[in-house]
């Protein structure tokens, strides 16, 4: 058991002062406001709850910043995922939790305490699952057990090249599962997970791209009722591809085939027309918003303003994970709204309000539903997941409550964060993870041999 008391701290019903909080087993067991510090205190300034990246591809991180080079002809989306598709082949399971074990170090560093790791580099480098068919799964959960991260397991079901059941690429043969193999997988992950504190199992069926509607059917049940993630209308060509396949858009088509709702996570959503973004908004699921990853890749920019004041849930998730960050996607999230209307402060909850606490309560709660924890935010029963922040940081100086939260999203890129607790053991002390070092030792012999 350890007591934690704070100056101030962030609670579902708003700003406390002098709160305890007593962590028993991971979780929280106790919350009192308005309490002066006992001796058996741990004392800290400015709590907040860490909040979830629920949308990771863990071995991206190993190629960031490594498709910034033009190519032959115009460089895209489908150009970049050749790249991401060479280094996907080129790794070993060791590279792989070498990689996830760094990313999720950072995570934790910058705020993120969960990560949704929507998985799929499933198979050996020819095609053929490894004799423990999870042995990649078991390579992420490794990483969430050494560096902490709570972790929602979302093994993907990836079967096709395109719409209409084309046959899958070459480059995507670490990637291809039949319904009966998927099974399996998703059976060998529930045991995998099953001996890591705080870990949880969803599926995601990739994309309607890489999924066809029998499958999908065949998919639901085998979710046991955890969270389903899908990929949906993040490119253009992807919502032509899919009008010319169905005469619907990707986002039309999962609202008229299946009970979209809050089980359901559609990552990016980023290409809806008002009705699909009004529809949406109504179902209950949540948008899994990744906006540096959609800006890194030219993806476009999801309606944020109409679809929040239409009483839709957004998530975030670092997705890539070419820049690792709250700070980062919130902020990023709110610039593309402010580049697309020429406004400022566009998704705030209304007048006086704080554009930083008005993103970071959305993300809070939709990062919990969409990776099905019961309890967001510093609250009884919730896992001890905590975050303070550094008030010598210059851009925190002087501030309180909500101006502290905009300080870190707008004005800070590193450093505003001062210590992590994930699932009650502090991981993070003075904005290093207590594995930052052999983290970065591992990824860089890792990512080394992958370039030499
Ligand atoms: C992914 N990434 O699954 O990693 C995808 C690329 C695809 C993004 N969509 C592969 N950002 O969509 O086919
Ligand atoms: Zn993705």
């Amino acid at each position: 058991m350890a007591s934690l008391h704070f100056a101030s701290a962030l609670l579902p019903t708003g700003w406390a002062e002098d709160v305890q909080v007593v962590i028993s087993n991971g979780a929280i067991s106790s919350v009192s406001a308005g309490v002066a510090p006992t001796s058996d205190d741990e004392q800290h300034e400015v709590a907040l709850p860490g909040i979830a990246s629920l949308h990771s591809h863990a071995f991206q991180r190993g190629m960031a910043g490594l498709a910034e080079i033009s190519g032959p002809s115009t460089d895209t989306f489908w150009t970049w995922r050749e790249t991401m598709y060479r280094f996907a082949l080129s790794m070993r399971p060791e590279d792989v939790e070498a990689v996830a074990t760094l990313l999720y170090v950072e995570m934790l560093e910058r705020g993120f305490t969960r990560v949704g790791e929507f998985h799929y580099l499933h198979h050996d480098r020819d095609g053929t699952p490894y004799a423990d068919i999870a042995e990649m799964a078991g390579r992420i959960a490794a990483a969430a057990q050494t560096s902490g991260i709570g972790l929602t397991l979302l093994p993907s079901f990836y079967a096709h090249g395109g719409f209409g059941g084309a046959a899958p690429h070459d480059g995507q043969r670490r990637f291809i599962c039949d319904v009966d193999q998927f099974a399996k997988l998703l059976a060998a992950s529930r045991r995998v997970i099953g001996s890591l504190a705080g870990a949880s199992l969803g599926i995601a069926p990739h994309s309607l791209r890489a999924v066809a509607p029998d499958e999908l059917n065949a998919l639901l049940p085998l979710a046991e009722g955890g969270p389903v993630h899908i990929h949906a209308a993040e490119q253009v060509k992807e919502v032509e591809d899919c009008l010319a396949w169905s005469s619907q858009r990707p986002v039309q088509w999962l609202l008229d085939h299946h009970d979209l709702n809050d089980r359901w996570c559609l990552i990016h959503a980023t290409h809806m027309t008002a009705d699909e973004t009004a529809a949406l908004a109504r179902s209950g699921a949540t948008a899994g918003l990744c906006p540096v990853t959609e800006a890194s890749l030219g993806d476009g920019i999801f309606p944020a303003r109409d679809y929040l004041r239409a009483g839709g849930r957004i998530g975030v998730g670092t997705d890539s994970n070419v820049l690792v960050g709250v700070g980062d996607e919130l902020r990023q999230l709110e610039f593309g709204q402010r580049l697309t209307h020429r406004e400022r402060n566009v998704l705030t909850s209304g007048p006086a309000a704080s554009t930083g606490r008005t993103l970071f309560d959305a993300a809070l709660a939709g990062g919990a539903q969409a990776l099905s924890q019961s309890f967001a935010g510093l609250q009884v029963g919730a896992r001890a997941d905590l975050v303070t922040l550094d008030l010598s940081h210059p851009s925190l100086a002087g501030r309180t409550q909500d101006a502290l939260l905009d300080g870190w999203i707008f004005a800070t890129s590193h450093g505003a964060i001062d210590c992590v607790w994930a699932g009650g053991a502090r991981v993070v002390q003075g904005g290093h993870h207590r594995s930052r070092e052999t983290a970065r030792r591992g990824f860089n012999t890792a990512v080394r041999r992958l370039l030499a």
